[in-house]
């Protein structure tokens, strides 16, 4: 078997929490492509492959290395045609990327404020000076304040998803018939701070749920097993 391995941040207990690294996993999963998963801290990052990496995922490829999930992503397109695309076009691409964007903005800002405290107590003890010192400054707030203002936080998160879940009304995924990169990626983020969110982050009966249930299903049930407790799951 070729040496494929996927460097991808993991918390105390080996919990997989990057929401980048989910969404390439989910792209080796489509390409049918395996590999062995490196747990890795925030720590390690720079010891990883040739040393210029300045965060996860990275993929070696027997003897490339590659950072950025973007990149992996093109390069998998690229080195593996024969496997279905990831992107079918260019015009895909840009209306992923699109939505990438309007998720960071609106989704992916919340669930951090919502989980930073949670995040960080789940980390190894050697990451969470690192994750305390950067991300306090990130958020212009100690991490315990954050905590504090996550039930102000929740509504806003759930009030801004509604442009998805109007478009899963109407299609069962974010790429239509079937997931695209678009659901790689938001599920990336429901996963990662599903995993360690204290707090439901989605009400009980929102229909988002449904669609978090059939991305987990994907791929031979490549999130089935998973502990969301933020989510509800597991
Ligand atoms: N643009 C990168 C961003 C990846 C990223 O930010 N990863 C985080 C983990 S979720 C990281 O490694 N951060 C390193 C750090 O904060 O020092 C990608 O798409 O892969």
């Amino acid at each position: 078997m070729p040496i494929r391995r996927l460097f991808e941040l993991v918390t105390e207990d080996d919990c997989p929490i990057s929401p980048y690294a989910w969404r390439t996993r989910y792209a080796l999963a489509y390409k049918e492509l395996p590999y062995e998963r490196i747990g890795t801290g925030f720590t390690e990052i720079e010891s990883i492959g040739p040393g210029t990496f300045k965060s996860v995922p990275v993929l070696q490829d027997e003897d490339r290395w590659i950072g950025d999930s973007w990149t992996i992503a093109a390069y998998l397109d690229e080195r593996y045609s024969d496997a279905p695309r990831i992107f079918s076009s260019s015009a895909e691409y840009s209306a992923v990327r699109f939505f990438e964007k309007w998720l960071l903005v609106e989704v992916v800002s919340r669930l951090f404020r919502i989980c930073a405290l949670d995040i960080y107590a789940r980390l190894r003890p050697a990451d969470r000076p690192y994750f305390r010192q950067t991300r306090e400054a990130r958020l212009r707030h100690s991490l315990e304040d954050a905590h504090q203002q996550r039930h102000d936080y929740t509504p806003r998160l759930r009030e801004a998803l509604q442009p998805m879940r109007l478009s899963l009304r109407e299609r069962p995924f974010v790429g239509g018939e079937t997931p695209n990169y678009a659901d790689f990626i938001a599920i990336g983020a429901f996963i990662w701070a599903g995993s360690v969110a204290s707090l439901p982050l989605l009400e009980q009966d929102d229909p988002l749920l449904s669609w978090v249930d059939r991305s987990l299903g994907l791929y031979g049930g490549i999130g089935t097993s998973l502990e969301l407790p933020g989510l509800g799951r597991g």
